[in-house]
């Protein structure tokens, strides 16, 4: 007689069994509950929550009642459900707003949206999902579909062709093209064809994939655990998606100013006096830094929260003569607490059930750089909070920036992570680390910011982390992690770093001069030249690798390096107003010119320049012995930064580019705004302002405009009112150049007494400005009211005094 062992399944052989995928099936019912529309198909159902006229929730779902619950990158607040007609006839289900139309094809459930014209705008044609929990769906996708976004990958801007996976990884090698994870997951797709676009964000925090490359007429997004969750975000142009993405998961803060200075890393400056000794280099070469990070080697044998008790024996000391310098130290925090009955915060993490556990109760142990190691729970806001107040230890010290590194997290194992059954204990709605994996490292940055901010009195702490997911834009800046000193690896990270943008991560960059490998003088010169207008600006280096702060390479390359690192610090005014920008409105502080001019056929894919804002336009060299290189100038004129000389846009130019210049451009007649040269961001300085206007012309017709949003740099007292305004404005008139400026807001004063406009290569000589007179440079220089000649740059420079009921000026020209 045999029993039931006798079919045990793996004695019956291999079993091909096709994998099954399920489909809603024809719509059967649909109601409204709560503002929500729940559309009930035969074998699932579907959920609409419209947010606004130009955004929608859909989310596939089983049983009676819709799961609502959303990960953290959505910001709830800004998620207040909207009723909108709906209209059933015998086919369709169609709900209208003001700008769309979506319509459900009852029979098979197939979605799509059309504009107000009736163009169809997104078309999703197949929901399924797989008995294993997998789920995906196919999405039109057009002879001209060109696809953006995606956060943090490799290979160029236009993602068409490529496929990609969302699971946070710490690839130390290689970052090739075919490379599919990185550090980051945004699950954001931005789609354009013809002239529409649109967004679609799936939040799921597991794994999931975005493939554009397999299916020819479709794209699909999958993910292989977790809900269907995708939110639909309307265009029609790209900058419309972009704002709308971050307000659903949210936007960058201001980051204090000294955040965007220039930063000097490496793995690892070694002890105290190395880093005294590399800010006093600093500033005995006149070369601007802001801050200088503490990688894994200031710790107690890598436990976090310490200092090495002979390497670093008095921080406070070192941090009190750095800050006589201003330079700020930035140490590094990962998330592996070593495991060591010892050490207090381990012992407090296990006694008071901090750590990631196992459903039954085992802590997660994992290797990381402090030997075996737990890691703390940031899910719930109870480990958050502890988290959070661990960094009193920093705070207490004076510092206000911390590195978070390995929060993927990274684990030496061969899965390079976490095991995939680790409970997340998430507030009482417990999920595993397959579920949950990608928020991982947000949810630490979270805790950090909010410990930070908690314990510094109002000041803006910073925040800069390696893994993350939607919304993390919110806590911190994000760098690109593990690059090397590849000329490759700097042009990569354009495309890179322009995506993250496209993707709400407006404060982003990579480790300039390269990370692994060894960089070289030239290699150097380029990478800075470029990184200066990045958002997020640091050199960083690996162990084991040539040195590569600014004066490893000789006086020359050092005397380039200093004026290209001054001019981010002359840059200043222009740049935090863009990051203002970024934090008001969430559009990018660097921009591929794809956002700016989406109808231009030359841009959709161009990546090796890109603009600063929308009208300077930046073009490194990125490649070796390379003296020239070809630039792309969209429609309008455009001046070269260095010479002044006039180019018509819409081709193509060869641009000089000896070593010591990196092609520039700015619109003609726009204005950029400078401020004097600081060593660092907050030195105590007259905030003299240079409003540089490019290409003026007289003549009715001309105008430019320019709004310069300033505030203390450092404290959250803009949040209460504390900035102002000024907006200037210039016209062309009759024979005249009419120039007017007024705080529009003025809850804020900077110290200054002294105005500045520049005409830089104006289109017309000048005759003088109207009450004004003529004085030297010197002059000039010294604080005396009036107009001066600049050989160098510009025809003329005003100087006034800043005045709070603003004025106005008439210069005039020769006729
Ligand atoms: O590579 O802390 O990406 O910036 O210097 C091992 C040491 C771990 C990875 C980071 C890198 C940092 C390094 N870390």
């Amino acid at each position: 007689m045999e029993s039931s062992e006798a079919i045990r399944p793996e004695k019956m052989g291999p079993l091909v069994m096709k994998e099954t995928w399920n489909t809603p099936g024809s719509v059967v019912s649909w109601e409204l509950a709560e503002n929500v529309y729940i559309v009930r198909g035969e074998c699932a159902g579907m959920v609409f929550i419209f947010l606004s006229d130009d955004m929608f929730r859909m989310k596939l779902f089983h049983g009676q009642v819709p799961d609502l619950t959303t990960s953290a990158a959505v910001m709830n607040e800004n998620c207040v459900p909207h009723l909108f007609p709906v209209e059933e006839t015998d086919g369709q289900l169609i709900f209208t707003t003001s700008d769309i139309r979506l319509i459900i094809e009852k029979s098979s459930f197939l979605l799509r949206v059309e504009n107000t014209a009736g163009k169809t705008i997104m078309q999703q044609n197949l929901a399924s999902w797989n008995p294993r929990g997998a789920s995906h769906a196919e999405y039109d996708m057009q002879p001209k579909s060109h696809f953006y976004g995606l956060g943090e990958k490799s290979s160029f801007l236009d993602k068409r062709g490529e496929r990609y996976t969302n699971w946070n990884t710490d690839v130390f090698a290689p970052h090739l093209p075919e490379i599919e994870a990185l550090y980051e997951s945004i699950p954001l797709i931005i789609h354009m064809h013809g002239d529409l676009t649109y967004g679609l964000f799936l939040d799921n925090t597991g794994r999931s994939d975005f493939d554009m490359r397999s299916h020819g007429i479709a794209f699909t997004i999958g993910c292989s655990t977790g809900s269907y969750d995708i939110y639909f975000i309307n265009g029609p142009e790209m900058k419309d998606v972009v704002k709308r993405y971050t307000t659903l998961t949210g936007r960058i803060a201001l980051p204090p100013k000294w955040a965007i200075g220039y930063h000097q890393s490496r793995y690892s400056y070694m002890n105290q006096q190395e880093v005294l000794q590399l800010a006093r280099t600093f500033r005995e070469k006149n070369i601007p830094c802001d801050v200088i990070y503490l990688d894994i080697h200031y710790m107690d044998e890598y436990r976090v929260f310490t200092f090495d008790p002979v390497n670093f024996p008095d921080p406070q000391r070192m941090i009190s003569e750095l800050g006589e310098l201003g330079v700020r130290i930035v140490p590094i925090v990962d998330p592996g607490v070593k495991k060591d009955p010892k050490f207090e915060v381990y012992k407090e993490g296990v006694l008071e059930k901090h750590f990631c556990r196992r459903l039954e109760g085992d802590i997660f142990f994992g290797e990381v750089w402090p030997g075996i190691s737990a890691f703390p729970d940031f899910s719930d806001s109870r480990t958050a909070e502890w988290w959070g107040d661990l960094h009193k230890f920093y705070t207490d010290l004076g510092i206000q920036g911390i590195w978070n590194d390995m929060n993927e997290p990274a684990v030496f194992n061969e899965s390079k992570t976490m095991d995939l059954d680790v409970m997340h204990f998430n507030n009482g709605r417990a999920v595993t680390h397959e579920e949950y994996h990608n928020l991982y490292g947000m949810m630490m940055s979270k805790a950090t910011y909010e410990g930070l901010a908690g314990h510094m009195g109002g000041e803006r702490p910073f925040v800069l982390t390696r893994a993350g997911y939607a919304g993390i834009q919110r806590y911190a800046a994000v760098w690109t992690g593990d690059n090397r000193s590849f000329w490759e690896h700097m042009a990569m990270a354009m495309p890179m770093v322009l995506n993250m943008g496209l993707s709400g991560l407006a404060f982003a960059g990579p480790d300039i001069g390269g990370f692994a490998h060894h960089t070289s003088a030239q290699l150097l010169v380029r990478w800075t030249q470029m990184g200066v207008f990045f958002p997020y600006c640091r050199n960083h280096s690996s162990i084991g690798t040539l040195r590569q702060e600014p004066w490893s390479f000789g006086e020359e390359v050092e005397g380039i390096l200093r004026e290209f690192i001054g001019l981010r610090y002359r840059w200043m005014p222009h740049l935090y107003n863009l990051f203002h920008e970024a934090e008001i409105c969430g559009l990018p502080v660097i921009r591929p010119l794809v956002l700016e001019y989406p109808r231009d056929p030359h841009v959709t894919n161009l990546c090796d320049q890109f603009l600063l804002g929308d009208n300077v336009l930046i073009a490194p060299v990125y490649r070796p012995d390379t003296d020239h290189r070809s630039v792309y100038l969209p429609e309008g004129h455009w001046i070269d930064y260095w010479d002044g000389e006039i180019h018509a846009g819409g081709c193509h130019i060869l641009a000089a580019a000896p070593l010591h210049i990196m092609p520039m451009y700015v619109q003609a007649g726009t204005f950029t705004a400078e401020g004097p040269l600081k060593q660092y961001a907050l030195e105590d300085k007259a905030e003299t302002v240079i409003f540089h206007l490019f290409g003026a012309e007289v003549g009715s017709g001309f105008s430019a405009g320019y709004s310069l949003y300033e505030d203390d740099g450092h404290s959250f007292g803009y949040r209460r009112g504390q900035y102002s305004e000024l907006k200037v404005q210039a016209e062309g008139t009759e024979g005249a150049l009419v120039l007017k400026w007024a705080y529009t807001v003025q809850d804020y004063r900077p110290r200054r007494e002294l105005l500045q406009f520049a005409l830089c290569y104006p289109n017309f000589s000048i005759a003088g400005v109207e009450g004004l007179a003529e004085i030297s440079l010197e002059q000039l220089k010294a604080g005396r009211t009036g107009w001066a000649y600049n050989g160098k740059k510009g025809a003329i420079i005003v100087q006034i005094n800043d005045a709070a009921e603003g004025g106005e000026l008439l210069i005039l020209a020769h006729e």
